[in-house]
């Protein structure tokens, strides 16, 4: 799918606010694929479909996740957490995304996963880092992204946890997970 089509259908879909973060993600997810060696082209439709879902009825993604087998324990922590397997359902139904590896790295914006793809990490960063981002930290992990695509995501974790800490929200364990297996794997 073209760039064009595939921005057409997303905008559709969000608040002006959410397109703009979406062209960001794009812009700053193609950048990271160029400079990591990654799939410029499925970083791109990854970026522009990422947060399609998120702002499906609370009533109606939680019927999909049910349908749709996905992890149950989705229904216990953050709402904001479900637009992420979600959004890779519809994006598939919905939009005609077949590719698996784009609906992975849409899949697991949100939370990460334990052994994370490339292209999953470099959507998740430029989530992070897109340049209409302003929360505290942001900059320092910018930098981190240039150098060391893992260090980076690991800043972002650590960034993440220490927020959900400090609100006493949940903290989902693939969260956990994928920062485990970061620190795992680092050099
Ligand atoms: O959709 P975006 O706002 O662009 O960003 P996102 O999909 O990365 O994250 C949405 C929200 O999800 C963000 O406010 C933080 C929250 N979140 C991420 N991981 C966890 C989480 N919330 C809980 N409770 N637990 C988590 O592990
Ligand atoms: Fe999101
Ligand atoms: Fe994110
Ligand atoms: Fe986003």
């Amino acid at each position: 799918m073209e760039r064009h089509e595939a921005l057409a259908i997303v905008k559709q879909q969000l608040t002006e606010h959410r397109y703009q973060h979406t062209l960001g993600v794009m812009e700053t997810a193609i950048q990271l694929a160029k400079r990591y060696g990654a799939d410029v082209k499925k970083a791109e439709l990854a970026a522009i479909f990422h947060d399609y879902a998120k702002f499906r009825p609370k009533e109606e993604m939680k019927r999909i996740i049910l349908e749709q087998n996905m992890p149950n324990d989705l229904l216990y922590y953050n709402t904001e957490l479900w637009h992420a397997p979600v959004g890779a359902y519809l994006v598939k139904t919905e939009a005609g995304i077949q590719d698996e590896e784009i609906l992975n790295a849409i899949r697991y914006h949100t939370s990460g996963r334990a052994n994370m793809t490339l292209l999953e990490k470099i959507v998740y960063v430029a989530d992070y880092i897109e340049p209409g981002r302003i929360f505290p930290g942001v900059d320092e992990v910018r930098e981190l992204a240039q150098q060391d695509l893992d260090k980076a995501l690991i800043k972002a974790l650590q960034n993440t946890i220490q927020f959900l800490l400090k609100k006493n929200q949940l903290i989902y364990p693939d969260t956990i997970h994928t920062y485990n297996s970061l620190i795992m794997t680092i050099k």
